[in-house]
């Protein structure tokens, strides 16, 4: 089968990626829809085609899989519907009529991950486990479920800046951005949420001990700009994984759960969050295997309890909350000790807010344009140092 020589000519172009201060630039500098608008009407078609050329290119068996059809499809349709903007002139009708398109559009691709998740798996009970096709479909899934999370904020951002709800509950947000997001608050909201599923599902959660550093501003709150539904993603999935681990480690014994502790810390460049459990590790060799789509979701091993435990685990959760703390060039890892516990640590690039605007004005500046004072410069420190090799050494 070929694709529409639509696709052929959008997939020629590379998408543009922004990153979070251009995100957050557009959004304060008096954001215009109709600017929005004349960079979507192009960008997503061109990531839409390329995303299309990829999935083309997996192993025939795979895209034989239903679901694997279906989600072609749905990105087919999403690509034919927007090409209806193609050099259309915005007035306020195709605006209107644009922002709906994108909401269906988003809705369309709801489903995704569990149904590519059902492709994979049918893959593998036909054709079993292969690590050179796990490596492709790796590669490809890091890819493709990346550029689902991009497609996904330059979606949400066009229809919280110009839709309906201006936002009421959160007016210093910025689309779904936080320009001080307080990185403690999303740990705990997260830690509450898995706790009650935790609890659910085991009767008995380990206590949360957040332990907070602010290097870079000592006393000050740990605040960083970023999304939070992205953030409390991550956390909650970590938090699912520690809590598992503690429960089935130590859930039979009189002394109470050793509690998952979590450590926030904010230098010049990185913020830090480090959730450390002890819920008996896991081997180094196995680790590869917490972030491997294919792996993950192969059914499960006979050896493991067949009760079903909707806890944490064998899903999409760890890759794809990976994905989320690259997405804007921080990254996820889990440094796990055989026997005792296990730490994840998630590192977020702070991003520096030289004029921070005040929220009130902030609103306002959407709605005047081109008013020199509302201007706003932020500047985005690229410089990346890894984290310590030697703990104990100072920064
Ligand atoms: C474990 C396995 C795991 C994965 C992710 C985060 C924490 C933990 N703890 O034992």
């Amino acid at each position: 089968s070929k694709l529409p020589p639509q696709v052929e000519y959008y997939a020629k172009f590379s998408p543009s990626p922004l990153s979070i201060k251009q995100f957050l630039d557009f959004g304060r500098n008096n954001a215009c829809e109709r600017t929005s608008y004349i960079f979507l009407q192009k960008e997503l078609p061109v990531r839409l085609a390329n995303t299309l050329k990829e999935v083309h290119l997996l192993p025939q068996n795979l895209l034989e899989r239903p679901s694997v059809k279906l989600v072609q499809s749905w990105y087919m349709q999403s690509f034919i519907q927007l090409m209806e903007y193609e050099d259309i002139n915005p007035d306020e009708d195709v605006l209107y009529d644009f922002l709906n398109v994108l909401i269906q559009v988003r809705n369309r691709h709801n489903d995704v991950v569990p149904t590519m998740a059902q492709g994979v798996i049918e893959y593998k009970e036909m054709y079993g486990f292969d690590p050179s096709v796990s490596s492709n479909i790796q590669y490809f899934l890091d890819r493709f479920y990346m550029n689902r999370i991009s497609f996904r904020m330059l979606i949400n951002q066009h229809t919280l800046l110009f839709g309906e709800d201006m936002n009421q509950t959160h007016p210093k947000h910025i689309g779904s951005i936080d320009p001080a997001c307080n990185v403690p608050e999303v740990v705990e909201d997260a830690y509450q949420t898995a706790k009650m599923l935790c609890e659910q599902y085991y009767l008995s959660a380990p206590e949360l001990q957040i332990t907070e550093f602010n290097a870079k501003a000592p006393g000050r709150p740990l605040q960083v700009v970023y999304v939070p539904s992205h953030l409390f993603h991550m956390l909650f999935e970590l938090f699912k994984n520690s809590m598992r681990a503690t429960v089935e480690r130590h859930g039979d014994e009189t002394e109470g759960l050793p509690p998952v502790k979590t450590l926030v810390t904010l230098g010049k460049e990185d913020l830090s969050i480090r959730i450390s459990d002890l819920g008996g590790g896991v081997p180094m060799r196995k680790i590869d295997r917490l972030f491997n789509y294919m792996y993950s979701t192969a059914p499960k091993p006979s050896l493991e309890p067949s009760r079903a435990v909707p806890l944490a685990g064998f899903g999409y959760g760890l890759p794809i909350s990976r994905l989320y703390a690259r997405y804007f060039q921080g990254d996820l890892n889990l440094f796990s000790m055989e026997g005792v516990g296990t730490d994840a640590v998630i590192h977020l690039k702070v991003t520096i807010l030289h004029n921070p605007v005040p929220p009130s004005v902030c609103r306002l500046s959407c709605m005047v344009m081109d008013n020199p004072n509302i201007l706003c410069i932020y500047v985005h420190l690229i410089l990346y140092r890894p984290f310590p090799v030697n703990p104990l050494k100072d920064f």
